[in-house]
């Protein structure tokens, strides 16, 4: 009833419009549960009434008012990728052939209201992502642009069910949906494995079915380096695991940002750096620490060397590639994990921490290097993001840094503190999918609160989102999708929809129906637990 009344103001002003009846709404959930959308939009009205959809007659079209037309490439591809979707691909010679019946839908018609349609642009994190959709004897989905329209066309397609008989229906429906945070992410590692070209395309794939909007690609690491940079083409041809068939060529990297592109989807790099960074000694000379035993070099090396010139000089070239390589505002610089044990051992940092006045306080140097970075990467006019150990040690950050939360414990302590610094934070320390456990773990993901932590109002408005984060230890081709997805499916609806929809059973039954959904769109989901789906005995 408190559903209703929220929504009243909607209802009555589409029943206007539409000429609907109350009478027609039957009770919430039980559509909702038919249905099996995912994640759950923020405000949802369905009718028993229901349309059928004819692969032959059906199309999805632009509004005469629409300030995008078929010059929108981005339009035209998911309206295609959608139309796939609820209908396989239908043959060219089978369409307009039969006559429409009353109660046929027999367009969808998609309304971007925004003088400038964004068909070009990039996601960001301002993007708005809300849009309406109302279902009835003609269909409108409405948004200010395109990135609206893509989480619209997903609920479209996800409103469309097979019936008895085979036929595609839908219900009378109206949605009015938006994000409840802005950075919906998925963090995947493609250094301790190579993940190939078309696993992180199928990912992005998932994730645009999921409403996930980043993609931020932990590319390198301590074991391999892929990324092939233009300016410095040894840190591939020496770091990666191969220097031709395990890299991410320029090619590629363009291949993933415009796909994910297509898909609403942000790609954010991330470049770890003093730590994790033993991949990049290969091709760059000088760049690491070398430890000491005793009084002489071991042969083995640390975390960059924070005591020489060439470092930042090298650091300033190599984020002026990046920073024209990926188009999105922000970059992720790490800064965790740092170990001190290699710095403390040799004697020219030791001699340059004295000279500095740090002491024997390394977090002080840690800091000394972020901070110098920070200028560097601030200078090619991107944002940066990084791990929560940069703010605990004290670095001065500018004030739209992201800080990542990844700790599981004091989280909500660090949340209060970074937030009552007046950071922006994410969140991703309840979402470390590689951990696996016997059972349902998605529901302990689901169960999290973003924001239980104590803080004020402004404070909470700084949590802009979270992120799973699936590291790479144990995950190659053969198994990412399936531990990732529906797993992660769980955050996805934490972070986008209401702040309300917390109960795990209603939860499991839709998203047992979602996970189906994928497997049929041919994403490798993993069950959830016992069951099957209806279009494997097809
Ligand atoms: N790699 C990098 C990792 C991790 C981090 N950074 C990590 C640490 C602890 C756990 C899982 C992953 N593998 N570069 C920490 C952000 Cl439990």
């Amino acid at each position: 009833m408190y559903f209703l009344l929220k929504f009243a103001p909607l209802l009555l002003a589409v029943s206007v419009s539409h000429g609907w009846l109350f009478g027609d709404f039957v009770g919430k959930q039980k559509e909702l549960d038919e249905i099996s959308l995912w994640p759950l939009p923020q405000k949802f009205q369905s009718s028993a009434v229901a349309f059928k959809l004819s692969p032959a007659r059906f199309q999805i079209v632009h509004a005469k008012e629409s300030s995008a037309g078929p010059g929108c490439s981005l339009l035209e591809n998911a309206f295609r990728r959608y139309f796939e979707y609820m209908f396989g691909e239908v043959k060219k010679h089978e369409k307009n052939r039969k006559k429409a019946f009353d109660s046929d839908l027999v367009e969808l018609t998609v309304w971007i209201t925004a003088a400038d349609p964004e068909c070009d642009g990039y996601p960001s994190l301002q993007t708005d992502e809300s849009y309406e959709l109302s279902v009835d004897a003609s269909a409108v989905l409405k948004a200010a642009n395109v990135w609206g329209a893509l989480r619209g066309l997903e609920t479209f397609s996800q409103l469309v069910y097979e019936d008895d008989y085979g036929v595609n229906n839908i219900n009378k429906t109206v949605i009015s949906d938006f994000p409840r945070f802005a950075h919906r992410g998925i963090l995947l590692d493609s250094s301790r494995h190579f993940l190939p070209l078309k696993v992180i395309l199928a990912n992005l794939e998932a994730m645009a079915i999921n409403k996930f909007n980043v993609f931020h690609w932990h590319i390198v690491d301590d074991p391999s380096f892929p990324y092939m940079s233009r300016t410095f083409p040894e840190l591939s041809q020496k770091g990666a695991y191969h220097p031709f068939t395990h890299v991410y060529t320029p090619s590629d990297v363009k291949m993933v940002i415009e796909f994910a592109r297509m898909r609403g989807i942000r790609v954010i790099p991330e470049f770890d750096t003093p730590g994790h960074t033993e991949s990049w000694g290969n091709g760059m000379k000088d760049l690491l620490t070398p430890c000491y035993s005793g009084s002489t070099p071991s042969g083995t090396f640390g975390p960059v060397n924070p005591i020489l010139n060439s470092t930042y000089e090298f650091m300033t070239q190599f984020f002026k590639e990046i920073s024209t390589v990926f188009p999105d505002a922000y970059i992720h610089l790490g800064g965790d994990e740092v170990d001190f044990s290699c710095w403390k051992s040799n004697p020219d940092v030791r001699k340059f921490m004295e000279q500095q006045g740090f002491g024997t306080d390394y977090s002080k140097l840690e800091s000394f290097y972020i901070q110098r970075l920070l200028d560097i990467v601030a200078a090619t006019k991107k944002g940066y993001m990084v791990w929560q150990e940069v703010f605990d040690n004290g670095v001065k950050l500018k004030n739209d840094t992201v800080v990542e939360v990844w700790m599981g414990n004091k989280m909500e302590e660090e949340l209060q503190n970074v937030t009552g610094a007046g950071f922006t934070t994410i969140l991703s320390a309840p979402w470390y999918l590689d951990y696996i456990s016997y059972g349902q773990d998605w529901q302990r993901y689901y169960k999290v609160e973003p924001l239980s932590f104590t803080g004020t109002d402004a404070q909470k408005k700084l949590v802009i989102g979270g992120e799973a984060c699936l590291w790479g230890e144990y995950v190659d081709a053969t198994n990412l999708t399936p531990r990732l997805w529906p797993r992660a499916s769980a955050v996805a609806e934490r972070l986008w929809s209401d702040k309300s929809v917390t109960d795990v059973g209603k939860a499991y039954n839709r998203l047992v129906q979602h996970r189906c959904r994928m497997v049929k769109r041919g994403i490798p989901a993993e069950p959830l637990f016992v069951g099957h789906c209806r279009h494997e005995y097809k």
